[in-house]
């Protein structure tokens, strides 16, 4: 089966089937070789993501961005304070989302994924039918630009969400746009570079639902991986935690300050910055007894522009690019079908990353380039008869490639 391919959805809802569950959980979501989360004890206590204040970056001297930089560079994640977005639509928006999931679920059906989709409310989407499923149900949807809109999702949502979600993005939109500015120039990266590639761009919000799970550990809420965006911003919806991210090889919990929003790299960000900054992977556990919800929005480049190491860093820098340049989206080409496809799925561990270093390595050293039939559309362009590998989703193998080095 091809790795393009999406199965119809499994079932209808999680949080319905959470509702009903007598028999112990469905095989389809036990997970079992789940990697630990990180166990504190005193001489290791809990490590925390760095926090950046709005109200530092603000001001004109370097500091602020230097340590942002280190940020992204160390972490690729960190919660914002002072941020500046009204409360008060912070507010309304987390109580339209609670009210979105509380709606009867045939209320949520009417924006049901439909097969081949991957637009709309569902679950996981399925490339095999062996495939585990997450233990959440989703709404993600394209907002930006609007003629990508699907008629059928945001435009018929109840009013009063409508309403409060075009003026968050609205928001949201604008902070991203502020914070692209200075995450570039804290890399070298003039900021007229940021706007041109930002500015317009592509932009999608997910709502998740994680119900609770009378077998937490047994189960993902949502499976490790790296957004294909240049960045997300996460507002957890409630007060219930369950945000982890790998750092060092171990997976930390995210504990959420009040009114913070979290703000993680994404491949497209570090592939700009040519592999100095950090495409966080993270995950998402459930709770044994509350749900958990987030809306998280991603913003990317716009649907024309060149996705590869910035040419103001590489000129200022004098690096050498350690990523090949795609382009974001091609009606011609299948390859960036596959890889404007890659962009919304949060399968595919690091595709967009991994495409580019693909190609660039395929470029320098096509003997010794290795990959898969099943993880890469590029590799299955060019080398028909590349055997899937057990490993081809090691997000170490990505590390390998831009370091110029073969794989282990
Ligand atoms: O629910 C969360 O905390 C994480 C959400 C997320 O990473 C995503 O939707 O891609």
């Amino acid at each position: 089966m091809s790795s393009s391919q999406i199965l119809p959805p499994s079932h209808e809802s999680v949080q319905e089937l959470a509702k009903e569950l007598k028999l112990g959980v469905p095989q389809r979501y036990i997970q079992q070789h789940r990697e630990p989360t990180f166990v504190c004890d005193h001489s290791s206590p809990l490590p925390s993501i760095p926090v950046i204040d709005m109200n530092h970056l603000n001001h004109t001297d370097k500091d602020p961005l230097i340590h942002l930089r280190s940020v992204c560079k160390e972490w690729g994640i960190f919660q914002l304070v002072n941020h500046g977005v009204d409360k008060s639509l912070i507010k309304k928006m987390k109580e339209e989302v609670v009210n979105f999931f509380n709606m009867p679920v045939e209320e949520k059906l009417r924006y049901k994924l439909t097969a081949g989709e991957y637009q709309g409310y569902g679950q996981t989407i399925l490339h095999s039918e062996d495939q585990k499923v997450d233990w959440a149900d989703r709404f993600y949807m394209i907002t930006n630009p609007l003629h990508r809109r699907k008629s059928n999702l945001l435009p018929e949502f109840p009013p009063v969400l409508r309403d409060t979600m075009e003026s968050y993005l609205q928001e949201m939109q604008k902070l991203a746009m502020y914070l692209f500015g200075l995450i570039g120039e804290a890399v070298e990266i003039e900021k007229q570079e940021m706007m041109d590639v930002f500015d317009d761009g592509m932009q999608s919000v997910r709502m998740t639902f994680y119900p609770p799970c009378p077998q937490p550990d047994q189960v993902i809420g949502l499976t490790p991986h790296s957004d294909a965006a240049g960045i997300t911003i996460l507002l957890q919806v409630n007060d219930v935690e369950g945000l982890q991210v790998k750092k060092d090889g171990v997976w930390i919990p995210v504990s959420f300050l009040p009114d913070a929003l979290v703000v993680n790299v994404g491949d497209i960000l570090e592939i700009m910055s040519n592999g100095v900054y950090n495409s966080i992977e993270h995950r998402a556990t459930v709770n044994a007894t509350k749900e958990r919800i987030s809306l998280a929005m991603f913003f990317n480049p716009k649907l024309e522009a060149d996705v590869g190491p910035a040419k103001s860093l590489i000129a200022n820098t004098r690096d050498p690019p350690m990523y090949k340049t795609l382009v974001m989206e091609h009606k011609n080409s299948p390859l960036i079908a596959e890889s404007f496809h890659a962009l919304f799925s949060i399968l595919e561990k690091g595709l967009l990353r991994q495409l580019t270093v693909e190609a660039f390595q395929l470029a320098i050293d096509p003997v010794t380039a290795t990959g898969c039939s099943r993880c890469s559309p590029l590799l299955t362009a060019d080398r028909p008869q590349a055997p899937p590998r057990a490993d081809c989703r090691q997000p170490l193998r990505l590390r390998h490639y831009a370091a110029g080095r073969r794989p282990p």
